[in-house]
């Protein structure tokens, strides 16, 4: 699938950059917004516009690195295009997506969309990369084998990340989980650590940062 990316005027895109104001992409975000097997509510398919519509109210400076970084990083925004319905087909094409970013030497960021997108996301970095570690601020857990048997389900995201041997998670703020995550997350504790959000007073942020070291 080699072909020019195409890409909506900075002003349209992510931040809404000044349209004069002339840079080397080399993040590019990837607006895929996928609903198919939402089970609560509905409209994740309108998350990638919204996120960036809402962007272009965000100040441009960072205080803490005293810059406008995207004028260091450079970012462009992808023109929407066709999702396929078929969860199996738009895991394949985020998947060729991103590898096809990835091969022009760019990092793709993308926007969702369902969280069940993220197997299909991450499958170019789990190729290219000898150790993948994955940070996942959720509610649930997503470890179930299938949900309303569905494997690619919105509930099974994170266990479908960890089918790659060489993946692995940290889970924030997750409040709830069933039953039959339990064994699979008790047989996988090497390579899934939870921070619960019953527990956030006391998370330990030192412990975090060595667990991403690994
Ligand atoms: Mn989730």
């Amino acid at each position: 699938m080699d072909r020019k990316l195409q890409y909506l005027s900075n002003k349209d895109g992510f931040l809404g950059i000044d349209n004069k104001f002339n840079f080397k992409e080399k993040v590019v975000i990837v607006p895929f917004g996928l609903e198919k097997t939402v089970s609560y509510g509905g409209g994740t398919k309108n998350g990638p516009k919204e996120i960036i519509k809402a962007s272009h109210q965000v100040e441009l400076y960072d205080e803490e690195l005293n810059c406008e970084p995207y004028k260091k990083i450079g970012i462009k925004t992808l023109k929407p295009f066709k999702i396929d319905k078929n969860i199996n087909k738009a895991l394949k094409k985020i998947s060729s997506i991103n590898q096809e970013i990835l091969d022009k030497k760019l990092f793709p960021m993308t926007f969702g969309g369902e969280h069940s997108i993220t197997p299909g996301c991450i499958e170019p970095f789990v190729k290219r990369h000898k150790n993948i570690c994955l940070l996942h601020f959720d509610a649930h857990a997503d470890l179930r084998d299938s949900y309303n048997g569905e494997k690619f389900s919105h509930a099974s995201a994170i266990r479908r990340c960890l089918d790659y041997k060489n993946v692995s998670i940290i889970s924030f703020g997750i409040r709830n989980i069933s039953k039959s995550e339990i064994p699979y997350l008790q047989k996988n504790k090497s390579r899934i650590k939870i921070f619960w959000a019953k527990d956030k007073a006391k998370w330990n942020l030192q412990k975090f940062k060595k667990l991403i070291k690994k």
